[in-house]
């Protein structure tokens, strides 16, 4: 039965805005404090998956989550009314309000780690929402993750959900941003790569010293278990420490996959050579392209500047495939000049397409952090809640509806308006009808 793979597109929340939250990322750093536009962010997003659509892609939506968390700002012993709550936060600490109004949802690469049903001992398709546990802002996703994925993949004869892995850091767990999945077409048994940073139960291995490892080879083999993916088709490598000391915070920031193809760079892994002879021996067909990229081609800092690989890497009609690439990088002539080569060169990726996604750049998310891949058969596809699936008449909603709700420019005092927060819930309420999610977050409980 023929498969497709969808994309699963984040949309940008009312809140998007720039605190500096992530250490390690360094556009993160680089742009805290600075006025966002979450207006344009979230239509920045939707013209990207409109021109995927457009292409012949099937497009997912998913939907962001609800910001300010008021729920967890209760946790931690704010009280009073909501405005109340939101100033006293913001006297307390901004860069903790700030941690909690976070758009952050809207990098759905690192909602979820999924397996296609062709990998599964079971045959379904299998999910596990990643805990996201080394950042606070976004260990406050995994619930409600949860909760949507539910309501986007219900019906149990095809989709299992699983429960993000423990809240530490011994299973720090990031989903697919270290997970990608090579095979020769979409519907066949494929070769799940998970890339971790560091191993949490044994010291003696490497291990970045300036920037936080985010995945633990611990939290991917958890994985692999729950998803009943077979040994023979898993492959488990550790990413280069040195890289994540230069601001390499997830594999997909230095490597993308799809069917045939693995484009990453020569400094990526820590033994590139074993890990290329493991791919080698379990990949089973004979049509693989292990696409390395050297420094003398591209640099890590240009790599990590432009996101090169934080690329889509896209399969058009007649087995074509098309590089879907930040506009960063058509500016910097060395990443320019390699994908020109690489579109020149025998290869399946013939074609690359710019985007202009900046308000997500500023905060380290590239078009691949945008968005969490699914391949599906027909029949599973068929069971997939058709309002998440995007159609021109659901992009000429979402248009309306961000141009409705949205802002467009956003301070971090802005955050603790209680102004936002109504705007935020209505823009919510009406999205979780629009996308037919129902009540999904806690506010409409
Ligand atoms: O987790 N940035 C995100 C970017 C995630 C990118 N995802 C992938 N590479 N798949 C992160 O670091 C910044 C938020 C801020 O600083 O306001 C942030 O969370």
């Amino acid at each position: 039965m023929k498969s497709v793979e969808v994309n699963f597109d984040g949309l940008v929340g009312p809140t998007h805005n720039y605190a500096g939250l992530s250490e390690g990322n360094v556009a993160s750093l680089n742009n805290a404090n600075e006025c966002s536009n979450p207006q344009q962010a979230a239509l920045q997003g939707l013209q990207k998956m409109k021109s995927l659509h457009d292409m012949g892609l099937v497009q997912g939506v998913f939907a962001p989550q609800e910001r300010p968390d008021i729920y967890t700002l209760k946790r931690l012993g704010f009280q009073g009314t909501d405005e109340q709550i939101l100033a006293s936060a913001y006297n307390a600490s901004p860069t903790l309000l700030a941690a909690c109004c976070s758009a952050s949802t809207m990098w759905t690469a690192n909602a979820a780690t999924v397996s296609p049903s062709a990998d599964t001992s079971n045959n379904k398709v299998h999910f596990t929402s990643a805990n996201l546990a080394n950042k606070f802002h976004r260990s406050l996703e995994p619930e409600t993750t949860h909760n949507i994925l539910k309501r986007m993949f219900a019906d149990e004869q095809y989709f299992e959900h699983h429960k993000h892995l423990n809240d530490n850091e011994h299973l720090g767990d990031e989903g697919a941003a270290n997970h990608t999945r090579l095979c020769e077409s979409y519907e066949a048994t494929g070769l799940e790569i998970f890339t971790y940073g560091r191993t949490a139960f044994n010291h003696s291995n490497p291990a970045p010293t300036k920037y936080p490892a985010r995945q633990t080879l611990e939290a991917s083999q958890s994985i692999a278990r729950l998803h009943g993916l077979a040994a023979e088709n898993t492959v488990f490598v550790q990413q280069n420490p040195n890289v994540i000391d230069q601001g390499v915070f997830h594999n997909d920031v230095i490597a993308v996959g799809n069917q045939n193809v693995l484009l990453y760079h020569e400094q990526a892994y820590l033994n590139t050579a074993t890990f290329k002879a493991e791919v080698a021996s379990k990949y089973k067909a004979d049509n693989l392209h292990l696409l390395e990229v050297t420094t003398d081609q591209v640099s890590i800092q240009d790599a990590v500047n432009t996101y090169l690989f934080n690329t889509q890497i896209v399969t058009l009609a007649r087995g074509n495939m098309a590089i879907i690439a930040p506009t960063q990088c058509k500016e910097n002539p060395h990443v320019s000049d390699y994908l020109h080569t690489l579109v020149e060169a025998s290869n399946p990726i013939n074609h690359v397409e710019f985007f202009d996604v900046n308000q997500s750049m500023k905060n380290g998310g590239g078009p691949a952090c945008l968005r969490l891949r699914v391949a599906l058969t027909e029949q599973e596809l068929a069971a997939v809640n058709p309002s998440c699936i995007l159609s021109d008449c659901l992009y000429t909603s979402l248009v309306a509806w961000v141009k409705k709700h949205y802002r467009d420019q956003l301070t971090l005092t802005d955050l603790r308006d209680p102004q936002l927060l109504t705007e935020s819930r209505t823009a919510l309420d009406e999205l979780s009808q629009l996308l037919s999610l129902g009540s999904v977050y806690r506010f409409q409980r």
